[in-house]
């Protein structure tokens, strides 16, 4: 249990010290027979898939998912064939309304004011070609598709392509293409990891490039998207997730070991447990032991992982030094479990999420609550947001100011010119209004 200062050392971080698991080097050792850097790894595909195309992609999706897709596009008649059980069908049709009727408030629109200055103002237009990465891994992320496509669409975004990695038997789980259906999105491929983030950055025969990738990924998809940056734009780098839940004397500890548990089974998760209780702490811990041997494998496997490699508990000596912490380690979801969670609400500052109360527990907003679970990890909502509307358009600035107002304004340009020592700028603002921009071909 860890107090006062070493607390706050164990709650400061920085995105880049993610560690790298001995496994994905090791793995990388024998697929590469040298240890080479995730980073070297990621700089060799891009490279190869720049040049190369499709061959690379199909070339390297062979070498590092088993499998070797013929065809990278998941054809009509697959995407309209895929079937799941109805009940999961009408949760997929649930969460997309409800992520939906979410973004719909989101206030994106630009303005234009007409006034004596003349207009100036913000269009606001959508990007044209967003390319959705949706994780495969251990679990195929139905709701990450949604919760990445949908604020793209609410945006107006025309074109939005998903990419995901091929199962072992070459395609893509059938709950993925009927949320893809639902979305109304036809462009689905099955190519994952960083051959994925370069085939949508730079284009390929079979992948037009994309504007922008949004979604999470593991390590190497983090890291290809960190290099293509430019190329495209990158919605944000969410890398593996963390919660952390604030609970004092009040709370379950039953849930407060449920709701860390849940987080806990996400490959890489860091659990954080701060409270301002003695007695939470260590029941939650008995609760904790007890519900981890009740999961089912390989669930199991993975939590344990997390809460024995990287699960924090701190004991806190009140609410606002709790409150510190959080605002510290700034968590992607901030699981406030106190006796009157709203009155906190105020103090929070740097969360990606912040789930209030027993009933707001962070699995539902995983699924069904309405705000995208793609949040920022990591430390980074220190400056970044959840994926958003916004995410997903331009702004464009509009000038367009009368002759009374070039007038009154134009001379404290020209000034700002000069001092910079920018003649031709300051001529090209004199000139419309004395008519002399230095030429003298005209008079
Ligand atoms: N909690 C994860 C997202 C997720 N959970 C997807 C279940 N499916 C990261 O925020
Ligand atoms: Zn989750």
């Amino acid at each position: 249990v860890l107090e006062g200062p070493s607390a706050r050392r164990a709650l400061t971080r920085s995105f880049n010290d993610l560690p790298v698991p001995e496994s994905v080097l090791a793995r990388i050792e024998s697929t590469f027979g040298e240890r080479l850097t995730p980073q070297q790894v990621v700089e060799r595909i891009l490279a190869d898939v720049r040049e190369r195309g499709d061959d690379a992609v199909r070339d390297w999706t062979e070498r590092l998912d088993g499998v070797r897709p013929d065809a990278l596009r998941i054809s009509a008649q697959d995407l309209a064939a895929a079937h799941i059980e109805p009940e999961l069908h009408a949760a997929v049709r649930l969460a997309i309304s409800r992520v939906r009727a979410f973004y719909e408030q989101q206030p994106a629109h630009g303005f234009l004011n007409h006034g004596p200055d003349g207009a100036l103002g913000q269009l606001v237009r959508p990007l044209g070609r967003v390319g959705v990465y949706v994780p495969g891994g251990l679990a195929p992320l139905i709701s990450t598709l949604i919760h990445t496509a949908v604020p793209a669409q609410v945006a107006g975004v025309p074109e939005i392509v998903v990419a995901t990695p091929p199962g072992k038997d070459g395609g893509i789980h059938p709950a993925i293409l009927v949320a893809a259906r639902e979305l109304g999105l036809s462009e689905v491929y099955r190519v994952g990891g960083a051959q994925a983030i370069g085939a949508l950055a730079y284009g390929t025969a079979s992948i037009a490039g994309v504007d922008k990738i949004a979604g999470p990924g593991n390590l190497f998809v983090v890291i290809a998207k960190r290099l293509v940056y430019g190329v495209t734009g990158i919605e944000s780098l969410p890398g593996p997730t963390e919660t952390l839940v604030l609970a004092d004397d009040s709370a379950d500890p039953r849930f407060v070991a449920a709701d860390l548990l849940a987080q806990a089974e996400h490959l890489g998760a860091e659990p954080v447990l701060v409270s301002t209780s003695r007695g939470l702490l260590v029941a939650v811990q008995a609760e904790l032991n007890g519900q981890l041997e009740a999961l089912p494998e390989p669930n199991r496997g993975w939590a344990r992982d997390s809460v024995t490699s990287r699960m924090k508990v701190v004991l806190a000596a009140s609410l606002d030094e709790a409150l510190d912490l959080a605002n510290l380690y700034a968590p992607e979801h901030l699981c406030l479990l106190t006796r009157d969670p709203w009155s906190l609400l105020g103090r929070v500052q740097r969360a990606g999420g912040v789930f209030i109360g027993e009933d707001s527990m962070e699995a539902l907003g995983d699924y069904v609550a309405g705000p995208s679970h793609v949040m920022p990890t990591g430390g980074t909502a220190r400056f970044a947001s959840p994926v958003n509307v916004r995410d997903f358009q331009n702004i464009i600035s509009v000038v367009g100011v009368n002759r009374e107002t070039l007038r009154r304004i134009g001379p404290a340009g020209a000034q700002l010119a000069r001092a910079e020592g920018l003649e031709a700028h300051a001529r090209a603002i004199e000139g419309r209004l004395t008519g002399d921009t230095g030429g003298g071909t005209t008079d």
